[in-house]
């Protein structure tokens, strides 16, 4: 499979722009009209940055994060933090003090990136699935990894085991880095680039095969059998992030646009709809949050939209 011929052939076609927003101060600051034209913006694949972070991180936290505190590094891979049930996953070989620190410390970010995120971006606040937040302490440049893990190489993003079923991913980063910027490249965005990946992929044509996995599906659903099911929806998109990462021609010939994100920053970004490799940088923080197809400001635009048209019926269940 060869998907550089699905790169558009105009150069600067689905390209991302940057917005920058300078935090409003006081919690009434961002006025509605304002807020939907960020959803419009982020949608149509622009990246906010503020360039500097309304979410400070207190020094003596980052001192714990950066495990200057302890005699060693504490941690040595990426910590999530599952808001809704307040627990982290990823700090084993920690102590069980260093483990409480760092749960601290990413619920206190992701109750103040939620806060502010409902005055900036309020359209998607009422109906928003607050996902896992993150601690990403590794240094990115040639961080190892199995091919379909890797985050050097251009991908949008697709969660394996946490299907979104149409939601869309939308991401608030922040480098609390003290002296290194985050470094990214991003490419098309799926508008431009995804109607050529399901020509190339024969998306089109591939209902039938669909359709017979339903079949199967609900067949073993009766009989009581555990079934795996991930919506079509979903199924696609982790396709399309697994074949990016595997063409090697692709990753080479896209258009690239490469971004420095600099200390103390923050940039919002929907990572389903904006093709994205991060290739430095370390220690950063990120909450994700799931955006219902029904408070996007234009839902026609969304990768599911896009799909579903392109399929001819419905990817969703
Ligand atoms: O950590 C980053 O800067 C982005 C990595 C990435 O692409 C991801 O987590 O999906
Ligand atoms: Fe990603």
């Amino acid at each position: 499979m060869n998907l550089a011929s699905a790169v558009s052939s105009s150069p600067a076609a689905g390209l991302s722009r940057i917005v920058i927003v300078d935090p409003p101060v006081g919690p009434s600051a961002t006025t509605a009209g304002r807020s939907r034209e960020l959803c419009t913006e982020l949608e149509a694949g622009n990246i906010v940055l503020m360039p500097s972070s309304p979410i400070l991180i207190p020094g003596e936290d980052r001192d714990l994060l950066f495990g200057r505190r302890q005699a060693r590094s504490p941690y040595h891979k990426n910590i999530a933090y599952r808001p809704t049930e307040d627990r982290i996953t990823g700090a084993s070989g920690s102590s069980e003090a260093e483990s409480e620190q760092a749960r601290r410390i990413l619920r206190d970010y992701s109750r103040r990136v939620t806060e502010f995120l409902s005055n900036l971006l309020s359209p998607y606040a009422t109906k928003w699935k607050l996902d896992y937040a993150s601690y990403r302490p590794i240094e990115e440049k040639a961080r190892p990894a199995r091919l379909h893990a890797r985050n050097d190489l251009l991908h949008f993003d697709s969660f394996p085991t946490r299907p979104t079923n149409g939601a869309r991913i939308l991401r608030f980063f922040t480098n609390i880095n003290p002296v290194e910027s985050r470094v990214w490249v991003t490419s098309q965005t799926f508008e431009a680039f995804g109607p050529r990946f399901a020509q190339t992929t024969g998306l089109a044509n591939s209902s039938g095969r669909e359709a017979l996995t339903r079949r199967m599906r609900s067949f073993a659903r009766i009989l009581g059998i555990p079934v795996l099911s991930r919506p079509p929806y979903d199924e696609l998109m982790h396709r399309c992030h697994n074949l990016m990462k595997e063409d090697t021609d692709f990753q080479e010939t896209a258009p690239k646009q490469r971004w420095e994100f600099a200390p103390n920053s923050s940039w919002i970004v929907f990572t389903d709809c904006v093709s994205h490799a991060v290739l430095s940088g370390q220690y950063a923080l990120e909450q994700t949050f799931l955006i219902p197809q029904d408070v996007l400001a234009e839902a026609k635009r969304s990768p599911l939209a896009i799909l579903e048209k392109i399929a001819g019926r419905r990817l969703t269940i």
